[in-house]
């Protein structure tokens, strides 16, 4: 099971920061089971920051490095984009397809 840390719901959004809420967009496209657990205070997160999954005890920070840890697992985030589309694509912090501007790793 995945945990995803995240702020609680706020502003009627599924958490306070669009970062959590592209990480749950993330998880749900690609089908896998996880549970929230609501912090917050981010200080102990390898950034300093939200959203971040544990798994198995590891923790993966960073909505991009969530997207990169679920594609290495064969989620597929880029389907019926042509494969420049896909080149240029993530998903944008309310779960839509958008223009790659320079991943923050
Ligand atoms: N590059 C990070 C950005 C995450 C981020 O900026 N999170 C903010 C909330 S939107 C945060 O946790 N800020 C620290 C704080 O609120 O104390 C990602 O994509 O996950």
């Amino acid at each position: 099971m995945i945990t995803l840390l995240t702020f609680a719901p706020a502003f009627g959004q599924p958490a306070a920061s669009p970062f959590c809420v592209k990480a749950m967009m993330l998880l749900n496209m690609a089908g896998v089971e996880w549970t929230p657990e609501y912090l917050s205070d981010p200080r102990k997160m390898p950034y300093s920051k939200l959203p971040a999954i544990r798994v198995n005890g590891e923790i993966i920070a960073d909505s991009d490095n969530i997207r990169l840890w679920l594609e290495a697992r064969g989620a597929e985030f880029n389907q019926g984009l042509t494969r420049a589309e896909g080149l240029f694509s993530c998903i944008d912090p309310y779960g839509r397809r958008a223009p790659l501007f320079p991943r923050r790793l």
